[in-house]
């Protein structure tokens, strides 16, 4: 990295080296189709391309890249859940993220935080300890905490016993970090465009061509490609799509608002989550407060943003930091969550015969880009879903073993 800046000080013309190629037109066909180029698209191409020797895949993205809900989440990743299944899975996401700056040769600007789940009653308390308990068990850095503790690492917080909701204890999770969220998805394109995968932006898939229940190719709004085989992976957007490749998803799709404040001088550390409160907090290099709450209480395909939101939101950060009252919010958006019934993702094989899916991430899809490009590449190049990732098959639903996170999301709902 810094032989690159001091090269391009160097330079007589100051314009950088482009991170994509131009766009060229779309090919006849191709090994691998990914529909969707957002993290996990884009991730996963790369693990194709890289460790499988794939590289004859296109990523599809019907707007600009990563610009969905890669784009509108508020960048935190943890893997202090509630099944063994999901803490599995999501410590897999944290040991990759370690180490991606280097694997891509690309800054993305990882800040370990120590992560608080704060408990303002009895039953949270208990699903805490549960939390902590699975948490320790599969390796995973997790303690209940008491109000001291949660004072030495977070002396901001009202911790008054005079507090509507006073703070009991918390989930303790020192490795909860924050990445930044854009460097990660443009990380993964450039180094699987070197490898020779092709991006398309401005190409939205309007169909999937299929051969019997073989899925062999889409139509997009730029002309036909074919394939060998195909990956949607479309947060936000999955029922859609899958739709037009001939099945139907346990998806219900709700808008998830966020915002940032005004920028403030570094005090905040850790990440903060309230559940009863429906508040998480961090605070940014730029050092902007990034704040999420609730769900909307409605399922709708809108990523507006509203006053009601905002509103009901700042009522709640006043309650953990008073003294916030008169900082400013500067921008508000919202994602749209694909949300299963579990609480967990859908990855693997679909009733259509060469069609994969990544799909049903509700509020924690980010912080699975990771594992999620390495082990759906891993499925493709395979034929078959990698043990670490076949707990969240699309016929779970069918088989009624759910996998129960509702108990370890941030986000209220
Ligand atoms: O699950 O950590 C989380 C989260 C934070 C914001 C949305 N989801």
């Amino acid at each position: 990295m810094p032989f690159k800046l001091l090269r391009q000080g160097f330079r007589r013309t100051k314009a950088l080296d482009r991170i994509l190629p131009v766009q060229q037109p779309l090919a006849r066909n191709y090994d691998v189709i990914i529909i969707g180029g957002g993290g996990h698209g884009l991730a996963t191409a790369y693990y194709l391309a890289k460790y499988h020797g794939i590289r004859r895949v296109a990523v599809l993205e019907r707007g600009y890249l990563a610009g969905g809900n890669t784009a509108r989440n508020t960048a935190i990743v943890r893997s202090n859940y509630l099944t063994p299944e999901g803490v599995a899975f999501y410590a897999e996401s944290i040991s990759l993220f370690k180490t991606l700056s280097i694997e891509l040769d690309f800054n993305i600007m990882y800040s370990e935080r120590g992560h608080l789940t704060l408990a303002h009653t009895d039953a949270a308390i208990r699903t805490s300890r549960w939390r902590a308990e699975v948490n320790k068990h599969l390796g995973v850095d997790s303690e209940l905490i008491s109000p001291d503790e949660i004072r030495r690492l977070c002396p901001q917080l009202n911790l008054s016993s005079k507090a509507r909701y006073p703070i009991l204890g918390a989930l303790y999770h020192p490795p909860g970090a924050v990445v930044r969220h854009d460097a990660v998805a443009w990380g993964y394109a450039a180094a699987a465009a070197r490898l020779g995968v092709e991006i398309h932006v401005d190409t939205a898939v309007t169909g999937i061509i299929k051969d019997g229940n073989r899925a062999i190719g889409v139509k997009t709004s730029r002309g036909t490609a074919h394939a060998e085989r195909i990956l949607q992976a479309v947060a936000g957007s999955s029922s859609h799509v899958a739709e037009m490749a001939g099945f139907r998803l346990p998806i219900r799709t709700i808008p998830l608002q966020a915002c940032v404040s005004q920028p403030l001088k570094p005090f905040l550390d850790p990440i903060i989550v309230s559940g009863s409160l429906h508040v998480y907090v961090s605070q940014s290099s730029r050092g902007e407060l990034v704040m999420g709450g609730s769900t909307d209480p409605y399922p709708l395909y809108a990523s507006r943003s509203t006053l009601e939101f905002k509103e009901g939101l700042m009522a709640h950060m006043l309650e953990l930091f008073p003294f916030l009252a008169e900082i400013k919010v500067m921008r508000q958006w919202a994602g749209i969550a694909d949300m299963t019934p579990d609480f967990s993702p859908i990855m693997g094989v679909t009733p259509v015969d060469n069609y994969f899916i990544d799909a049903g991430w509700g509020t924690w899809g980010f912080k699975a880009t990771p594992v999620c490009g390495k082990r759906l590449a891993e499925m493709i190049a395979n034929g078959r879903p990698p043990k670490l990732i076949e707990p969240f098959a699309l016929n779970r639903f069918q088989r009624f073993v759910q996998i129960g996170e509702r108990g370890a999301a941030s986000v209220g709902h």
